[in-house]
């Protein structure tokens, strides 16, 4: 680095001292942390963006958010140049600058980590850094100080996408990487398109008079209702009634996670609406939940990302069926695409059977996108949801190009065949879903052209299987990094001993399972348990969170459970 470089690093720097006390680690989804406390650490993820732009030669992104927690709290993120997560052997940087206790160890950092990493800032090709925001009171001036970090690289620029959901920003970044205009309304006219297609190609017989054309969907008072409502105006079919879209408090008794989590209706929601297919958002639309309203309670059916995994995973294995013909034929057809499923220890357990029972490959990865896009990646079609509803279906390029070949033949020797159709649909719903990253509108329109194509009504729907009764809770402890997990977070390895005393009180339980883990975005420990009826999978989930309230340090209380 230059003279010049160092002294507008130090002297930006200096304009954003890091708040004393506090540890900052890029957990599951980047840095999160309550708004007031986070203005260094965005101003140096700004830095380490326009490093990563350079370095890549491309454009990377920066999303301030903090998705489903609450208004209070916000974060920031980085998007590679594929559109998906930060690479992860960048995040001990990450870690490391935000965490720099003055703008001279700051400067020491960025230096050593030029070298290693062999990024030369002079001469370098201008880089670009997209940056986005959800709506939070807060994102405003936490975007100024990403600005300033950026533009305290030497030759960065920043481009103020505005407000926008985070799959949003993932996708603009990927689309302007690969030669396209990286706009909101490109973003609508792709999603559009595609799902108009599939629409184009339902069989006869399944029409759409089977299914009500009403949707009714919870914006959890964040981006995504907003965005929602600008995309339905042009959707042609399908009445969308987009509810708490900004009036009231960000995730406060709305949103996919407190559906999911609470299996309540959220605000705005009654008996009113009982037997309508609805859905929700959380607050920057990177996580969709469906559900229907119960006539007699606050109570719902929740249909959750398992099972939105599982409605794709059925749609696209009998596509791939249709497309590969007749048995005696397959010799024909040259490529046999693999088809996976990644999920992780919170899918329920009914779901991961289904989807065996549908003779799928199925994954398991500790919680985090980053971790489940990365296994998805390894198949032609990899499918990857969480159980609280962030997910979305990777197409390999070589798929994707064989396919093109195969439409194209198909079309010239029988268009209009269903195997013409099966492609054309799979071609549809590769545009449609996010490539980049889990993504509610995209994964809300799938949903809606899949109902379609079945003839399914969400009742139908729910019933692919029969979930087993869960319940997840979050403790307070006095250090969550004192537990250490391992086989996809199903074990507890430190402290010494929690884990027998996991299983001895899951062995009380028929269908007992039960594992906890660090949060990797809020300050407390998760428990997950599922046994065969609810109270049983409250009682384990209850007397598994009493143990760890005696969590004091690397200390078990063993005596609790
Ligand atoms: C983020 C991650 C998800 C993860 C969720 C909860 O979601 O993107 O992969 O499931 O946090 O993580 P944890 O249990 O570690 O707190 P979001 O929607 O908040 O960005």
């Amino acid at each position: 680095m230059n003279e010049q470089q160092r002294s507008i690093l130090v002297q930006s720097a200096s304009r954003f001292p890091p708040p004393p006390g506090v540890k900052f680690s890029y957990g599951t989804a980047g840095f999160r942390a309550d708004a007031s406390l986070l203005e260094s650490t965005v101003f140096r993820v700004g830095i380490l963006a326009a490093l990563r732009s350079i370095q890549t030669g491309s454009v990377v992104g920066l999303m301030i958010t903090a998705s489903h927690n609450k208004v209070s709290d916000n974060g920031v993120k980085v998007a590679d140049p594929s559109g998906g997560m930060l690479t992860q052997s960048w995040e001990p940087f990450a870690d490391a600058l935000a965490n720099a206790a003055d703008p001279h160890s700051l400067l020491q950092l960025v230096d050593d980590f030029v070298k290693k990493e062999n990024i030369t800032l002079e001469g370098a090709p201008a880089a670009e850094v997209l940056l986005g925001r959800d709506t939070r009171p807060s994102g405003m001036s936490l975007l100024e100080a990403a600005k300033q970090g950026i533009n305290a690289i030497m030759g960065a620029s920043a481009r103020v996408m505005g407000v926008v959901t985070t799959p949003q920003l993932h996708w603009m970044v990927r689309a302007k990487n690969k030669g396209v205009e990286a706009s909101e309304n490109n973003y609508f006219d792709q999603l559009l398109t595609s799902f108009r297609y599939l629409l184009d190609y339902i069989p006869q017989g399944n029409s759409r008079n089977n299914v009500t054309d009403k949707l009714i969907v919870d914006g959890a008072d964040g981006v995504g209702g907003e965005k929602l409502e600008k995309l339905k105006t042009r959707l042609g079919y399908l009445t969308i009634d987009v509810r708490n879209y900004g009036d009231g408090v960000l995730n406060e008794g709305v949103g996919a996670d407190y559906v999911q989590k609470e299996k309540v209706v959220p605000r705005s929601f009654g008996t009113a609406d009982a037997g309508i297919r609805c859905a929700s958002l959380d607050g920057d639309a990177d996580r969709l939940v469906y559900f229907s309203v119960l006539s007699n309670s606050n109570k719902i059916n929740l249909v959750d990302g398992d099972k939105i995994l599982s409605l794709f995973a059925l749609f696209l294995k009998e596509q791939l069926g249709i497309l590969n013909g007749p048995e005696d034929t397959k010799a024909n057809k040259s490529y046999q695409a693999s088809l996976g499923v990644v999920q992780t220890a919170y899918a329920n357990g009914a779901s991961t059977d289904y989807l065996k029972q549908l003779g799928l490959e199925i994954v398991l990865t500790p919680t985090g996108v980053k971790y489940l896009h990365e296994k998805a990646a390894e198949y032609d079609i990899g499918i990857y949801f969480e159980a609280n509803g962030h997910g979305t279906i990777l197409f390999s390029d070589t798929f994707l190009s064989w396919l093109e070949t195969r439409n194209n033949e198909l079309a010239s020797t029988s268009e209009g065949s269903d195997q013409h159709k099966a492609a054309l649909r799979l071609l549809a719903v590769s545009k449609l879903i996010n490539q980049a990253v889990g993504d509610a509108l995209s994964g809300l329109l799938l949903v809606e052209a899949i109902l379609q194509y079945m003839g399914w009504s969400i009742h139908k729907w729910n019933e692919l299987y029969q979930d087993l009764p869960s319940r997840q809770l979050k403790v307070k402890v006095v250090d969550r990094t004192a537990i250490i997990t391992a086989n996809a977070e199903t074990t507890v390895v430190r402290p010494v001993g929690i884990q027998e005393a996991i299983d001895t009180e899951t062995a009380k339980y028929p269908q007992g399972r039960c594992f906890i883990r660090p949060s990797g975005t809020e300050d407390v420990v998760r428990v997950y348990a599922e046994a065969s009826n609810q109270e049983a999978a409250d009682n384990l989930a209850h007397s598994v969170e009493w143990g760890c309230r005696g969590l004091v340090s690397s200390v078990v209380m063993l005596g609790n459970f």
